[in-house]
C-alpha cells in the first residue's frame, strides 16, 4: 500500500515555474507523526511538503497515481489551498482514498469537502489503522474509530469526539527518516540551521487567550522529563544541530521543564535548542538552568507594550512581566525574539507608539508583528459571531472596521512602521555586536543584519516618513 501525505503549500496549489519557496522552519512534525502511523500499518510512505519542495506538475500526478491514499494536512489560512489539492488529487487518481486532519480541522472540527474521511484530533494513534481499513474496502470498521466523518450511504457519519491521546509517554514518535532536514532551517527568511529537528514534550494549551484558537481545545498533557530528554538524545545521536520544541508554552509546568533541562546536562548532551515560552513562567533559576543545558533563543509571545490591549487580549500578563522575562534572558546570553500582534479593536495609534517605546526599551534581538485576525474557534471569533459582526462561514475574518476604527491598510503601514523603527537603529546592531562578543556566538549578529537587509527592500516601499498615519509621522 502506497501513501502520500501532503502539507499544501501556503502559497498556493503550484508547480514548476510558478511554483514559490515557502521556507519553514521545521519539517511538518504533524505528518511525520502521521506518517509513523501508516509505516506502522504496512503503507509505503512519502510525505511531500509543497511549500520547500519544488515538483513538476507530471511528478505530482506520478507520486498522486502511485498511491492508494493521500492524506492532507490542513492550516484554517490555507483551507481553500487544501481543498485545490483535494479537488485536484481527485482529478488525477479518483480510485485514491483522501483524508484530511490537521489544525484546522481541530479548530472547525467539521468534515472537510472532497475527502473520503475527515479524521478530528491527534492521528499517531489511530491514522494507520484507520487508513488501511480505508484502503482495503473495510469501510464498515471505519466506526469502531473514534474522531471521524466519512460518508456511508450518501449521509455523513460521526464517530464521536477528537482523539485526545491520554498518555503522551507512551505514544509513538515522528518518523523523521521521511523528511529531508535539510531543506528546512529558515527562521524569518534566513538559514540557521542545515540539519533542524522538531519535537513536542506536551500537547494543549490551559491558557485562554482570545485570539487563539488552541484555547482549551485540548486538555493540557505532558510527557515525563526522562522520556522527553530520550528523544532528545536520538535527536542528538542523529546529527542534527538545531532543536525546536513545536509546542504552544514550553513553560507551563516550569518544574518540569528545568527537569528536562537538568537531564539534558546531565547526560552531556549538545544541542542548540529553541522554544516559545509565557513570560509569566520566567524565573531566573529556569532560565539559568536552560542556558547551561544549550538554549540558544526564547520566543515570547509579548502581543503588546500596552495593558489595555493585553487585557483585551485575557493574556493574563503584565506589560511588566514581559520587560522582566527578555532583560533576564538576555542577561544569560540568550537571544530574544518576542511576538506582538497589531490591531486589536481598541489600539489607536498612541498604542502603536508605546508598543515601539516598550520593544525599543528591552534587550530584544528580534521581534516579529502579525495583524489580527478573527479566527474561528478563538473567544474573539464566537463573540463576534455571537454580536452578528461575522457569519458562520467566515473562518478567518481579517481585523479592521466594523472591529476596530482602523482599516486593514493602515495597519499595514503600523506594522511596517514598527518594524523599521524596530531594525533601524544602529544601537540595536552596537547591543547585538556586544552581545555576540559576549556570548562567543555570532550567528545571530550576520543572521540579523541579513533580516534588516531583506526588511529594507520589502519595506522599501513605505517612505519612513510618509505614507504613515498621521499621529505616527510626527513621531518619527
Ligand atoms: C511550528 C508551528 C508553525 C511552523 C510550521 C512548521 C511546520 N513545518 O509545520 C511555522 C512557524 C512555519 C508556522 C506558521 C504558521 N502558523 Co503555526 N504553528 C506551529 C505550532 C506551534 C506547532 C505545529 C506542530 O508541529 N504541532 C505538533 C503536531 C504534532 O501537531 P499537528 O500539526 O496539529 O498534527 C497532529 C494533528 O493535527 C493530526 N494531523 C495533522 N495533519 C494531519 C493529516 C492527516 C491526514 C491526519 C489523519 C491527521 C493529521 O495528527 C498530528 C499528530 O497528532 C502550532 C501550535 C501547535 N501546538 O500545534 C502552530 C499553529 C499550527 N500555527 C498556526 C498558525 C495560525 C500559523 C500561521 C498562519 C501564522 C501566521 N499568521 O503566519 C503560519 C502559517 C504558515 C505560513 N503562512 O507559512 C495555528 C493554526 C490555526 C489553524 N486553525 O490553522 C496554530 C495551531 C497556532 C495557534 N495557536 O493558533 N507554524
Ligand atoms: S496564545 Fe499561547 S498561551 Fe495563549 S492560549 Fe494560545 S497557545 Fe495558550
Amino acid at each position: 500500500m502506497n501513501a502520500v501525505l501532503i502539507l499544501p503549500s501556503f502559497r498556493g496549489h503550484q508547480f514548476g515555474k510558478q511554483w514559490r519557496r515557502n521556507p519553514m522552519v521545521t519539517p511538518p512534525l504533524g505528518l511525520l507523526y502521521v506518517g509513523g502511523a501508516l509505516e506502522r500499518s504496512g503503507f509505503n510512505v512519502r510525505v511531500l511538503d509543497l511549500n520547500v519542495e519544488k515538483l513538476e506538475r507530471s511528478e505530482f500526478c506520478h507520486l498522486v497515481r502511485a498511491a492508494d491514499l493521500v492524506g492532507v494536512s490542513v492550516f484554517t489560512v490555507a483551507k481553500e489551498i487544501a481543498r485545490a489539492v483535494v479537488e485536484d488529487v481527485r482529478r488525477i487518481h479518483p480510485g485514491a482514498k483522501v483524508i484530511c486532519g490537521g489544525p484546522h480541522i481541530n479548530s472547525t472540527m467539521q468534515p472537510f469537502p472532497g475527502t473520503d474521511v475527515t479524521f478530528m484530533g491527534e492521528g499517531e494513534e489511530t491514522a494507520g489503522e484507520i487508513c488501511r481499513h480505508l484502503v482495503q474496502g473495510d469501510g464498515a470498521r471505519l466506526r469502531e474509530f473514534q474522531g471521524l466523518y466519512y460518508c456511508q450511504g450518501g449521509e455523513v457519519v460521526k464517530t464521536g469526539p477528537p482523539v485526545v491521546i491520554q498518555d503522551l509517554n507512551r505514544a509513538h514518535g515522528p518518523a523523521r527518516h521521511l523528511m529531508d532536514a535539510s531543506r528546512y532551517g529558515t527562521l524569518v527568511g534566513i538559514r540557521v540551521s542545515s540539519r533542524i529537528a522538531a519535537m513536542t514534550t506536551s500537547r494543549g494549551c490551559p491558557y485562554k487567550c482570545s485570539f487563539c484558537v488552541r484555547r482549551g481545545v485540548y486538555r493540557y498533557r505532558h510527557r515525563d522529563p526522562a522520556n522527553v530528554v530520550d528523544e532528545i538524545q536520538g535527536i542528538v545521536a542523529a546529527g542534527h544541530d538545531l532543536l525546536v520544541f513545536n509546542e504552544d508554552n514550553f513553560t507551563v509546568v516550569p518544574q518540569r521543564s528545568m527537569e528536562i533541562m537538568r537531564e539534558v546536562k546531565r547526560r552531556g548532551l549538545k544541542i542548540r535548542m529553541m522554544m516559545q515560552i509565557r513570560v509569566d513562567s520566567v524565573t531566573e533559576e529556569l532560565l539559568a538552568a536552560f542556558k547551561e543545558a544549550g538554549v540558544w533563543s526564547l520566543i515570547f509571545g509579548i502581543e503588546s507594550g500596552t495593558q489595555e490591549v493585553l487585557d483585551y487580549y485575557e493574556k493574563e500578563t503584565t506589560v511588566e512581566q514581559g520587560r522582566r522575562a527578555v532583560e533576564l534572558a538576555d542577561r544569560l546570553g540568550i537571544f530574544t525574539y518576542a511576538f506582538f500582534i497589531l490591531g486589536a479593536p481598541p489600539e489607536r495609534d498612541w498604542h502603536f507608539r508605546e508598543n515601539v517605546r516598550f520593544m525599543t526599551s528591552i534587550p530584544l534581538d528580534f521581534v516579529g508583528f502579525n495583524i489580527l485576525d478573527f479566527q474561528f474557534g478563538s473567544r474573539l471569533w464566537s463573540r463576534k459571531l455571537r454580536e452578528g459582526l461575522v457569519d458562520p462561514d467566515q473562518v478567518v475574518v481579517p481585523t479592521g472596521p466594523p472591529f476596530g476604527a482602523l482599516s486593514y491598510r493602515e495597519l499595514e503601514r503600523y506594522l511596517s512602521w514598527s518594524y523599521r523603527a524596530f531594525y533601524l537603529r544602529p544601537l540595536h546592531y552596537w547591543r547585538i555586536l556586544k552581545k555576540c562578543r559576549r556570548t562567543g556566538d555570532f550567528t545571530l549578529l550576520f543572521f540579523i543584519l541579513r533580516f534588516s537587509l531583506k526588511l529594507l527592500r520589502r519595506f522599501q516601499a513605505f517612505a519612513l516618513t510618509e505614507d504613515l498615519p498621521g499621529s505616527i509621522r510626527a513621531d518619527v
